[in-house]
């Protein structure tokens, strides 16, 4: 175990709390095996104020790889906070995990299975575990098909609504709505809005599809608190600028 640099969910919370509003990069440990180009990623969204690295995949992450790449980030001096596909995906370098639970999975692996698997390694490594409801919408993307979800559909944002409730009751402080990695579209505004307003004091992280300067600001102004971009900005380092940018402005 590595000594402890953040209280994240504080670190968060205090942040939300002055009214600003949070951005996460995701990098996948299976897409970016090349570090020389996580520095540059890192370089570019550091300068431009992101909050946290998020790191994470659905298919072909090896705890080594997780490993490698969460020590090459923290020198950045930002929270590195684990999204795990499996229980390969804890590494004891992080400083916190999303501990999540895919609600809308029919597996019970993903809903409480891996979690059981992962616990005690979470327990043995001191990783701060910031409770998760994993909600996927739409697409869907690798996440969704790998996790067997039955992903939301977008213009059902009842079901949203219902999900966030149920998260809230059983303690989940945070709630993440994905629609994918690389989804074609991003999760609509209006679905945005309408689960938002049942959020209560749980963080709603907003993720999946986001690639314009437009959409995070429009998941924002629906009542988003986090937004993940990984496709984008692994696509085009330069592209984090104007969505960090976006998330920022007040
Ligand atoms: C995926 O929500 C994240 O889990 C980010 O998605 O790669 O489409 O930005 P993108």
């Amino acid at each position: 175990m590595s000594e402890r640099r953040f209280w994240v969910d504080s670190h968060l919370r205090s942040k939300l709390k002055s009214g600003e509003k949070i951005h996460f990069t995701l990098l996948d440990p299976d897409k970016v095996s090349d570090l020389s180009k996580v520095d540059k990623v890192a370089e570019i969204t550091v300068s431009e104020g992101t909050d946290a690295f998020l790191v994470g995949g659905s298919i072909g992450v090896s705890e080594r790889d997780v490993d490698e790449l969460v020590i090459s980030l923290k020198k950045w001096g930002l929270p590195v906070i684990l999204f795990p596909g499996n229980v390969s995906g804890i590494s004891r370098h992080a400083d916190a995990i999303l501990f999540m639970s895919l609600l809308n999975s029919d597996d019970p692996y993903f809903i409480i299975g891996a979690q059981v698997l992962g616990a005690p390694l979470v327990a043995r490594y001191g990783l701060e575990a910031l409770p998760t409801g994993y909600v996927i919408v739409g697409y869907g993307g690798a996440a969704g098909y790998v996790g067997r979800a039955r992903p939301i559909p977008y213009d059902k944002p009842e079901l949203g609504v219902a999900y966030v409730l149920a998260a809230r009751f059983l303690g989940m402080k945070y709630v993440y709505l994905e629609a994918g990695s690389g989804a074609p579209e991003p999760i609509p505004p209006k679905f945005v809005r309408k689960v938002s307003a049942f959020k209560g004091d749980s963080v709603l992280i907003v993720g999946g599809g986001i690639r314009t300067q437009e959409q995070a600001r429009e998941a924002i102004n629906s009542g988003a608190d986090v937004i993940v971009t990984g496709t984008a900005i692994e696509e085009n380092a330069e592209k984090a600028r104007e969505i960090i940018r976006a998330v920022k402005k007040k």
